[in-house]
């Protein structure tokens, strides 16, 4: 497939060619590599990583030459919106902003599922994981890797009853990083917990084979405990037990990442309780790298609360050198996965992490007081916790005696943990001994392969059969879509007439979805702002208007709604009339034009009876971004100024330029002004000498032209657009251009 071109939509239809002849290019995952040169515009860094080739920059860039640095640690955006196809353009989206770790949440309930599944079904809440979608993702980010000029890893789940078959296809598939920890399986999903460690121990060996980067699922103890700091010493105990375990089964610590969450928010005086605990894991697990993820037990739908949780959590992450950074978003509260936010959390990382760059080369963690002594205490719990778990027969008693997730903080118990049974869970009674001549020519099996009795090399089982899907992926078993109806094809066909992007809709989560967000303020209480905005989205035509985020302003003077709704109708790009952007000129370019060049003085005033001053003093002032800015000298006549005084200051003050604000248009003063003073820059054989603008809010510049002046500006000029005029005019004058 041809290389990607930034002005052109990533085709899916030719994406989904041949994906059964494709093969990924590379195994395991890949760090970002420090940036030699930390010289970027006019800034020295400290702590960043390679530059992107190509990337959207955070807004401000624009000010200090569009530089885009980039922090060390990756960043992960989770992507889980049910239709794979849709998720690669969110996917590209993110890389350009600066993602790098794309995380695809899997379909609720795979679980349970014994087996791989294969098509491109629609999911809920993430993407059934099959070996297409898979591929096809893999596949789409080849392309927008080479695109932004940096490696993508691109992650999923290794859980559940499935998990080994799932490891194999990730390893076909070169997936480079996944989610596996059996505790998972026996705490969150019932899944036997013999069966899930056994499995483990499979998937486990599968991923070190793979050189896949492992992610625990601690982090789900913290976002399900009734009080999530209460968890703080149990964390850092099942943490312990996965990596350790996945040590022994051969993953190398480097590639052991630990999932990490701060366990509170704010109001929660949540920096004196959160930084001890990510001191204390990193004390015990500091050979493991650190997946940082944001608190979402307490997320809420508001996006302002989101933000601000996610930056207090990565300043936690900058201070305790975090390797990845996971991206959350409000969509977790709304359960609603929208494009946009996903963008937004990415760039809330960069921002953070580029913003705290060089931090710790200035401050230190202060061991010698509270951070320390809480960091010994929540050590010390964890020790008697683990101690405990030895005691009683081992983890799996522990995990029928209710240790796990228990509501009170260790050693205190309230026996309300999640306890499951050694005989009991999905998947109970299905595992047998090997028999004696059983058999296993294939690489990366955990325990012994057994190949000896036919004459194979231990070292080298699957040589029997000449090699496994690993050695030899023809035989590999692409089964493409098993489902007529529930497959990419389908929906595709429904989508194509937005794919070529001259019909669009708006969208939020799928191709066409036509959904919009309305935020509005209501001077009412908060159930009676609910029905009002429903009522507000059905008279503007929305279909199926629903509130998905109110908050209060005061009981009785206003509430704040966010309120979602879809337009059934779509917008023909080649029936509108898109004006030309506005030319304007760089910093650098004005400095050059009015500083450096011959000084440039104007003469500035409301003319006529028009008391108006504010809109000209934004064009002028500094503080306005005016013109003054770049060293234009304005001379400020004042308002009701008469137009011949206007002329006449503009001689005696020898200056280049009139510029006339004239607001007020009955019976068309502001045009006949505009007329008025041209004439007589005329009639006093001065008007090849002077520039002549005229602005204000009722300004149509091509009217203002037809009077004679020079330029008129309407409605939102600023001081550039006047500033980029005036070095053209000149320049024009000057027989330059
Ligand atoms: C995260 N925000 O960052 P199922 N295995 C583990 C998991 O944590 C999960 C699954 C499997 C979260 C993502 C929660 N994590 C969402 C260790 C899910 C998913 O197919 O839903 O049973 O497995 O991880």
């Amino acid at each position: 497939m041809k290389a990607l071109k930034p002005d052109e939509k990533i085709d899916i239809v030719e994406l989904l060619k041949d994906l059964d002849k494709y093969e990924p290019r590379r195994r395991g995952w890949t760090w970002r590599k420090p940036a030699e040169d930390k010289e970027m515009g006019p800034f020295e860094y400290h702590d960043i990583s390679e530059p992107l080739e190509q990337s959207v920059p955070l807004p401000p860039a624009k000010y200090f030459g569009g530089i885009d640095p980039q922090p060390m640690p990756s960043i992960t955006t989770e992507i889980a919106s049910g239709r794979f196809e849709d998720d690669i353009r969110r996917m590209r989206m993110a890389a350009w902003h600066g993602a790098d770790h794309i995380m695809v949440i899997r379909h609720m309930g795979q679980s349970h599922i014994d087996g791989l599944m294969e098509g491109t079904p629609q999911g809920i809440g993430g993407i059934p994981v099959t070996r297409k979608q898979v591929r096809a993702q893999r596949k789409a980010l080849d392309l927008i890797e080479d695109e932004v000029g940096r490696p993508i890893n691109y992650h999923s789940y290794i859980s559940g009853v499935a998990g080994p078959d799932i490891a194999v296809m990730f390893a076909e598939e070169g997936i480079n990083g996944a989610h596996q920890d059996p505790q998972y399986n026996v705490l969150y999903r019932d899944v036997n917990m013999v069966r899930s460690f056994v499995d483990a121990c499979e998937s486990k060996r599968i991923m070190q084979w793979a050189d896949i980067l492992q992610i625990d699922g601690a982090h789900n103890a913290n976002a399900t405990a009734r009080e999530a700091w209460k968890v703080m010493p149990e964390l850092i105990v099942q943490h312990a037990i996965n990596s350790r375990f996945s040590e022994k089964v051969g993953i190398k610590p480097e590639n052991i990442s630990l999932s990490t969450v701060p366990p509170t928010a704010t109001p929660a005086p949540c920096m004196y309780m959160d930084l001890p605990y990510a001191v204390a894991l990193r004390d015990f697990c500091d050979r493991y790298k650190m997946r940082a993820q944001m608190n979402t037990k307490y997320i809420d739908s508001s996006a302002r609360e989101a933000t601000v949780t996610h930056v207090m959590n990565m300043f936690i992450s900058k201070l305790t050198s975090a390797d990845i950074q996971s991206t959350i978003t409000p969509d977790e509260g709304r359960n609603v996965p929208w494009h946009i936010y996903n963008i937004e959390a990415v760039d809330t990382a960069k921002q953070t992490l580029v913003g705290l760059d060089g931090l710790m080369e200035m401050v230190e963690l202060k061991m010698d007081g509270p951070l320390g002594e809480t960091v010994r205490d929540i050590k010390e719990r964890a020790v008697l916790f683990m101690e405990e778990i030895v005691e009683v027969g081992g983890y799996f008693k522990a995990v029928e005696e209710g240790f796990f997730v228990d509501s009170a903080q260790y050693p205190a118990r309230n026996g309300d943990g999640i306890a499951r049974k050694i005989e009991g869970g999905v998947g109970v009674g299905r595992i047998f001994a090997r028999d004696e001549d059983y058999m296993a020519p294939v690489t990366a099996h955990y325990g012994y392969n057994n190949v000896e009795q036919y004459g194979a090399n231990p070292e080298n089982p699957s040589e029997l059969i000449g090699g496994c899907t690993f050695e030899d992926r023809s035989k590999i078993v692409y089964i493409d879509e098993l489902d007529e109806s529930d497959c990419v094809e389908r929906r595709l066909e429904e989508t194509a007439k937005y794919r070529d992007g001259r019909t669009i809709r708006p969208e939020m989560e799928w191709a066409a979805d036509g959904t919009i967000m309305l935020t509005m303020c209501l001077p009412t209480y908060v159930r009676a702002a609910e029905a009002a905005a429903l009522e507000i989205g059905r008279r503007m035509g929305l279909v199926d208007p629903e509130v998905i985020s109110r908050e209060v302003l005061h009981e009785s003077e206003g509430t704040r709604i966010e309120m979602k709704g879809k337009v059934d109708f779509d917008i023909d790009i080649d029936t509108l009339e898109i004006p030309e952007p506005p030319r304007h000129m760089s910093d650098e370019e004005l400095y050059r034009e009015f500083q450096d060049g011959p000084h440039m003085r104007v003469v500035c005033g409301t003319v006529g009876e028009d008391e108006h001053s504010v809109g000209m003093r934004e064009i002028m002032n500094i503080k306005h971004g005016g013109i003054e800015k770049w060293g234009i000298e304005c001379i400020y006549l004042g308002t009701s100024v008469p137009v011949e005084k206007m002329v006449d200051a503009a001689i005696e003050t020898n200056s280049e330029a009139i510029l006339a604000s004239t607001i007020i248009s009955h019976d068309n003063i502001h045009y006949k002004n505009m007329k008025r003073i041209h004439d007589l820059c005329v009639e006093k054989g001065v008007r090849d000498k002077l520039i002549i603008c005229a602005g204000g809010t009722q300004v149509i510049p091509d009217d203002a032209v037809k009077t004679g002046i020079d330029m008129g500006f309407g409605r939102n000029s600023h001081g550039i657009d006047v500033a980029t005029f005036l070095a053209e005019e000149r320049r024009r004058r000057r027989g330059e251009e």
